[in-house]
Formats: structure tokens, sequence, C-alpha cells
């Protein structure tokens, strides 16, 4: 079976990015491949979260990822931090990747915008550290959403780099995704994606309660339009139009479209009323079900120990094959 990876930062609660960019995958991946999914503690220290939240934050991740149907049993589910094999490859990779190259990549230009007093190496070296999460399991398939699409080249430049140096080790994985491109969520106010640390009330979470998500799918951006049957949609219209695409019946989402199409615009509090109904159909059985499990930390905390058993004796075999590549072989 073809190996994939994929991890999930503990950075706050999980959203419809999460799990219609990449979560929705794993479900269906578990099935076909060999999964190694994590939650990439060691990531989110780039911000320095308070240490007391951090293992709350790692065993909600966990609950919300069962709770959306991920089988532990399918899968190695486990967190990055019990692989301390990764960060001894992490080293030796950091001795392949130039600073100018780190410097260029947007997600690192951002946080320089972004948070000005605290650009940290880690934050510089944030694509190393992720390219070995994957190659160290010899990973071919990456599920994950568009804005890690970027990543994903420098994991595939890093193993070229490293195979063209040192000799055949690592496989060059590919982004994936089970439709055609990589899914991007956008937020409800129109600006950027869904994300765990940016505009709360613009971001559809999988623990919200059933009036929040109704209430923000009310406040959701929208465009009256032009009232010109046929006009181009407008993106606030087409961002709503494709959130109810993931969690409406089609011929639903084929009434609001040819709606448009005919007379330029739409019954938006029509539309929001179905979509928040439909919403709260699809989040709250995985919200429930989140509760109950972080609830039972002990079955959580075997969950990890058993699926870093697996994750860590297929990363040791790899690390070792690196070091002896490397001349890293005295004894
Ligand atoms: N809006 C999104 N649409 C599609 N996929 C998304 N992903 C994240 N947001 C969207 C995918 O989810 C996986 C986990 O990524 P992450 O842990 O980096 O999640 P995040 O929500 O982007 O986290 P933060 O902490 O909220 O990020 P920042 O600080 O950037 O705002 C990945 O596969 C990602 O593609």
């Amino acid at each position: 079976k073809e190996i994939v990876v994929s991890g999930i930062r503990p950075t706050g609660y999980l959203h419809l990015g999460n799990y219609f960019g990449a979560i929705r995958n794993y479900i269906r991946m578990q099935e076909d491949f060999n999964c190694y999914f994590f939650v990439a503690d060691w990531h989110s220290l780039t911000t320095h979260p308070d240490p007391k939240d951090l293992p709350g934050n790692v065993m909600r991740v966990l609950a919300e990822n069962i709770a959306s149907g991920l089988d532990p049993e399918k899968v190695s589910l486990y967190v990055q931090s019990d692989i301390p094999e990764i960060a001894e490859l992490y080293l030796l990779m950091n001795m392949l990747a130039y600073v100018g190259e780190l410097e260029k990549v947007p997600t690192f230009k951002d946080k320089v915008r972004l948070q000005p007093q605290n650009v940290n190496a880690g934050l510089l070296t944030y694509p190393v550290l992720m390219s070995v999460d994957i190659l160290i399991q010899r990973a071919v398939k990456v599920p994950v959403g568009k804005d890690q699409g970027q990543h994903l080249e420098m994991a595939r430049n890093f193993a070229q780099r490293f195979n063209h140096r040192y000799g055949d080790l690592f496989p060059e994985p590919e982004a994936f995704n089970y439709g055609d491109s990589l899914v991007r969520i956008p937020s409800l106010d129109g600006n950027g994606k869904m994300s765990k640390s940016e505009n709360e009330l613009a971001t559809l979470y999988l623990a919200d309660e059933d009036d929040k998500i109704i209430n923000k799918i009310k406040k959701a951006k929208t465009d009256s339009g032009s009232g010109e049957p046929g006009s181009p949609i407008p993106d606030s219209v087409q961002n709503l139009l494709d959130l109810m695409k993931l969690v409406c019946t089609p011929d639903v989402v084929s009434f609001y479209e040819e709606a448009w199409k005919n007379t330029g615009t739409i019954r938006f509090g029509d539309l929001k009323k179905q979509l928040g109904e439909d919403m709260v159909k699809f989040i709250s059985p995985i919200r429930e079900k989140a509760k109950d499990l972080q609830r039972d930390t002990d079955y959580l905390k075997k969950i990890m120990k058993a699926g870093a058993e697996k994750a860590r004796a297929n990363a040791a075999q790899t690390l070792q094959q690196a070091k002896k590549l490397i001349g890293i072989n005295y004894y």
C-alpha cells in the first residue's frame, strides 16, 4: 500500500477548512492507503502557545479527527513530538536547506509582516520540518488544503537534493485531494481562508454550537448583485454556494444557481437559512462525538501511544538509512 502522511497543528479549534481541505481525504484514504496522520505540536510552538493550553489542544485535535470518522485501528494517529527521529532528520536536512530559499516562502513573508516581534528561526525552517514529517515516513501522497501546496514543492526539492547528494532514499511526495484540485475554504467575511487563529466570527468550527453556526452564516458577507440575468456571480455569493455544495443536496444548490442565472440575484435570507440548517446537521454529530471523546483522555492517550509506536518504527528505519548514506556510520 502507498504511504500517506498529513498533519494538523494544535493551534485552536478545527474548522471547515481543516475538514474539507484535509480530514475528509484522510477518512477516504484510510481504506486504501498506509496512513500516518499526526498532530503537529512542534509546528505550533512557532507562535509560543501558553504551555497550559498545549495538552488540551492536542487532545482536542485527536478527538476531532476521530469524531470526524478517522479510525485509529486503520491509521497510525500520533503526536509529532513522540517521534524524536523527526527532530534528528530535521537537523540533518537543515544542512541542505538554503536560507535564501526559505526567506522567499510566501507564508514566511506573511508571518514576518504579521508577527514582526517574533520572527524566530523555527518559523524560517518550518518547511524543512514539514518536509521531514513527510519524508521520514517515505510518503508519496499528502492530503492537504491549497494553502500547503507550495510547501509540498519544497518537500520534493529536499527529497531530490538529498537523493542526488547521498543516494536514493526518499520518494517525491505529491499533494493529494480526491477532487481534481486542492481545496481552499474561504472565510465567511470574504477575507482570506478560514483558519484556527484568525477571525473567529468568519470561521465555522467543528465545535460550534448550533446557534453559533446559524448566526455566523446569517452574518456572512453577501453581495446583493446586479439584478441582471446572467451577470457574473460575485465572489461572496460563490463562496456561499461553494459551502452549500459541501453540505446541502445537489438540487438545493442548483435551485440557487439557477435563481442567480435567471434573475441576477438570490433570496439570501432563504439561502442562509437552508445553509445554516444543513450545516448544523453536518457539524453537530461531529461536535457531540468530539465532546465525548475529550472526556476520555485515557482512551486518547492509548491511541496516541499506539500510533506513535508504529510511526516511530517506520521513522527509525528511514533515519538509520539517511545517516548511513550521509556517512554517520562509525560502529
Ligand atoms: N481554509 C482552508 N481550506 C482548506 N484547507 C485548509 N486547511 C487549513 N485551512 C484551510 C488545511 O488544514 C490542514 C491543517 O492545517 P493547519 O494546522 O495549518 O491549519 P490552519 O487552520 O491553517 O491553522 P492556523 O493555526 O489557523 O493557521 P494560520 O496561523 O496560518 O492562520 C492543512 O492540510 C491545511 O492545508
